[in-house]
């Protein structure tokens, strides 16, 4: 099916050292193609390296701050010359900060906007450039289910993924003309460092509360895995996509079409 094939494809996942961003890292590359990735020190790009070499994967590994629009502007310059002009930007570097909004300085919360929403523009607006050159290209955002729904304590990351939401729309408005598609993908509960703290069992060994909440609330009966998501991004990436534009796809096992079993 070449229609999911990326072969010939260069591809930058931001914050593909390591969860998410290095399991759709792995997934591009499975699908053909050659994928760079960025995080923000080199300790981190040493420790992705090395992790995707152990999965048998080859990959190109940068240092760059998401947030800085000079370090990104220079990072997809350097990848142009080492690897090739980016076709595929997936905007996965992000943050979260869970604290009860009248406790968050606004430090905090700009910080997670900043991450989560300013660097995919700043990421966005360096790639685009060289996708106009081309006449193609694929940008995915990585949303969540804070792009719909809110929940206490993180109010920062779910106006920055609401934000995102929109950009992507935006993105498919302003350069859908020149076959660029912007799409996203929209997490629901995945199993990963980030989401830890919710899973943790209790000290009588009985499961989270949050795990048990999630768990009865999506119909899947389960939390997501990194690798569920693989297969949507590859679809969003290549030509199979074609004419999907200013979607956010979510992967979330039912759960934002399910009220929730009745208890
Ligand atoms: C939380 C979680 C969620 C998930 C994911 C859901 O604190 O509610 O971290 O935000 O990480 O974003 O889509």
């Amino acid at each position: 099916m070449d229609l999911f094939s990326l072969s010939g494809k260069v591809a930058l996942v931001t914050g593909g050292a390591h969860s998410i961003g290095f399991a759709l890292g792995v997934g591009l590359a499975k699908a053909g193609a050659a994928v760079c990735f960025n995080c923000s020190n080199e300790a981190s790009r040493e420790r992705g390296m090395k992790t995707y070499q152990d999965a048998g994967v080859e990959v190109h590994g940068y240092v760059a701050d998401v947030t800085d629009e000079h370090a990104m502007q220079q990072l997809v310059a350097t990848i142009r010359e080492e690897v090739g002009v980016i076709d595929i930007l997936v905007n996965n570097a992000g943050i979260i900060k869970r604290i009860p909004m009248l406790d968050m300085s606004v430090e905090d919360f700009t910080k997670v906007v900043d991450v989560d929403l300013v660097a995919p523009f700043i990421c966005s607006k360096a790639v685009i450039p060289g996708m106009l050159e081309k006449g193609h290209g694929k940008i995915i955002n990585v949303c969540s289910m804070m792009s719909e729904l809110g929940r206490e304590t993180v109010s920062a990351y779910a106006a920055a993924k609401g934000g995102l939401k929109m950009l992507t729309r935006n993105i498919c408005a302003e350069f859908g003309g020149a076959n660029i598609q912007c799409n996203g993908i929209g997490p629901g509960y995945i199993a990963t460092q980030q989401t830890a703290p919710l899973r943790e069992p209790q000290p009588d060994g009985s499961r989270h509360p949050f795990d048990q909440f999630i768990v009865s609330k999506t119909p899947a009966g389960r939390w997501g895995t990194t690798e569920d998501l693989v297969g949507p991004t590859v679809f969003l990436a290549s030509d199979a996509s074609n004419f999907v534009n200013g979607h956010i796809l979510y992967v979330d096992g039912g759960i934002l079409a399910y009220i929730g079993k009745q208890p």
